[in-house]
């Protein structure tokens, strides 16, 4: 976890300081991933897996199959691991060398397979598989460094993963991994779990599983932390995993700190593939990177409630509908959104957002806080035609609500917008009623002047870039807006959307 360390401090050093002159140390490369979110020349607006290797093996549809090493275009096999990396030990299956070298070192090793047998199960012994989730967990109450190493093959139960008190030891982590090369899939109804609501759960690590619901598509949250008053979660890392037809990828709420959700493929979801959140306990240091997240039924990544040190980075978002591609609601400070980008949804790319808050009675926490300190950069947003909304907006819910949410630096992203709506969206307190001006867009200029943010080197693309929209869609130059030239569409190849998107640039600069 020395990486994960590293990395929020830097962010979190970085997000306080707001210069433009702030450098972060990037996590290592992560191939095509954080190239492709950088910069339009890498643009992959039909992403539906991740190959960090290019070997034509990971995790998502599309490929050969997963991946035992992304890292290593030579490896794909647990016979290519063990020959690399030979000498591992009998109870490893002769892969405790390999996965040393993937950073795990269990001491202990469970086997699950569907040909296995829950009352021969055994300890150590990949010859004697348990069969099932449930077995294993009769027989076994997983402690720090245990493995549970996942085969091939179908899991229907449960709560698969709702172990009793899941928590390793830091330095420790309880380990369920998929079986180098191997695609285990847990199809179930249920809540795949992961953790105990009502307690709180540590130093657990998920890498290489998949998760799906065929009875019920779209149902079933899979990976579940926290949400409960006296919950909470600490170094959770979920990686790898391919989630998809269920309800969240990731469901994580309370009193979370050193999450890791890296490079995994979540898609056809019935709500926010990642959805994280905080109420009366707030969150830190949390880290959602190369991601790839389509096809979602309301934001690819949500964080509802305080959070500081949240680091969301490198993600691929497309065709999201029902609410924006990434969202800040509730809190979130002191944050960095980088090098994501988000295409072909039906609502904003980014919305920053407090909303008047209804619920919290039931929630008690649930409270709109100020979002502040946050620094959004080199992301790639796209508005394509029939979706009039702006590309990013920052919103305080209502007149009467006094939070800051103007303290933000937006620099070196590419904002494009196909509809009748300006690339960026004030609510009005951002730029202060007392100026008598009933709006935060103003002038021709289009590095917006947003009072207190900090808007720098972005690049904005739109038909409109001097329309003024007020809060509440009042209008505001007087005149309708023009029709918007439609020059980005869903169905055009990467490098048509790329000659596009420079036509488009430059019929702009003409103006
Ligand atoms: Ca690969
Ligand atoms: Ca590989």
């Amino acid at each position: 976890m020395k990486t994960l360390s590293l990395s929020i401090v830097l962010a979190l050093s970085c997000a306080a300081l707001i210069v433009s002159t702030c450098t972060v140390a990037a996590p290592p490369p992560a191939s095509g991933l954080e190239l492709a979110a950088a910069n339009a020349s890498g643009l992959d607006l039909q992403a539906t897996n991740i190959d960090r290797d290019g070997d034509g093996y990971g995790v998502g549809p599309g490929l050969k199959g997963p991946d035992a090493d992304d890292g290593d275009a030579s490896v794909q096999t647990a016979d290519h691991a063990r020959a690399k990396y030979p000498g591992g030990s009998r109870a490893s299956d002769g892969l405790s060398v390999f996965w040393r070298h993937r950073g795990y070192t269990p001491a202990h090793y469970y086997y699950l397979s569907p040909s296995g047998d829950d009352r021969n199960g055994k300890a150590d012994d990949p010859s004697r598989p348990f069969a099932t989730f449930e077995g294993l967990k009769a027989a076994r109450r997983l402690t720090g460094d245990d493995a549970v190493i996942v085969r091939a093959g179908t899991y229907s139960e449960g709560p698969a993963l709702a172990w009793p008190n899941p928590s390793g030891s830091q330095g420790h982590p309880i380990l369920f991994l998929a079986y180098p090369g191997e695609a285990p899939v847990i199809d179930s109804i249920h809540d795949a779990g992961g953790g105990d609501p009502t307690a709180g759960n540590s130093d657990i690590v998920f890498d290489g599983l998949a998760f799906t619901n065929s009875v019920n598509p779209g149902l079933g949250r899979t990976f579940f932390f926290g949400a409960s008053r006296v919950g909470g979660a600490a170094r959770i890392t979920i990686r790898n995993c391919h989630i998809y037809g269920r309800s969240n990828g990731v469901f994580a709420m309370q009193g979370l700190k050193d999450l890791l959700v890296e490079n995994n493929v979540i898609h056809d979801t019935g709500s926010h593939s990642i959805y994280l959140g905080s109420r009366d306990v707030p969150n830190s240091d949390l880290v959602v990177r190369n991601n790839v997240l389509y096809k979602t039924g309301s934001t690819c990544a949500q964080h509802n409630g305080r959070v500081t040190g949240y680091l969301l980075e490198g993600n691929v978002c497309r065709d999201f509908v029902n609410a924006s591609g990434f969202s800040l609601e509730m809190g979130v400070s002191n944050s960095i959104v980088r090098n994501n980008v988000a295409s072909q949804g039906q609502r904003e790319a980014l919305v920053i957002y407090d909303y008047p808050s209804p619920d919290q009675k039931n929630y008690p926490g649930l409270m709109a806080y100020d979002q502040v300190g946050n620094v959004i950069e080199n992301n790639t947003f796209i508005i394509e035609r029939g979706n009039a909304h702006p590309t990013i907006r920052v919103d305080l819910g209502s007149a009467e609500q006094t939070q800051d949410i103007g303290t933000n630096t937006f620099r070196n992203n590419t904002l494009a917008n196909a509809a009748a709506y300006a690339p960026v969206w004030y609510s009005s307190t951002e730029c202060g009623r007392n100026e008598g001006l009933d709006y935060c867009m103003r002038g021709s200029d289009p590095s917006i002047q947003a009072a207190r943010s900090t808007w720098t080197g972005n690049t904005f693309i739109s038909g409109f870039p001097n329309v003024i929209r007020f809060l509440n869609d009042r209008p505001t130059t007087g005149k309708p807006p023009r029709p918007a030239p439609a020059l980005i569409d869903r169905s055009y190849t990467l490098d048509q959307v790329q000659a596009q998107l420079k036509g488009w640039s430059g019929n702009v600069k003409k103006k």
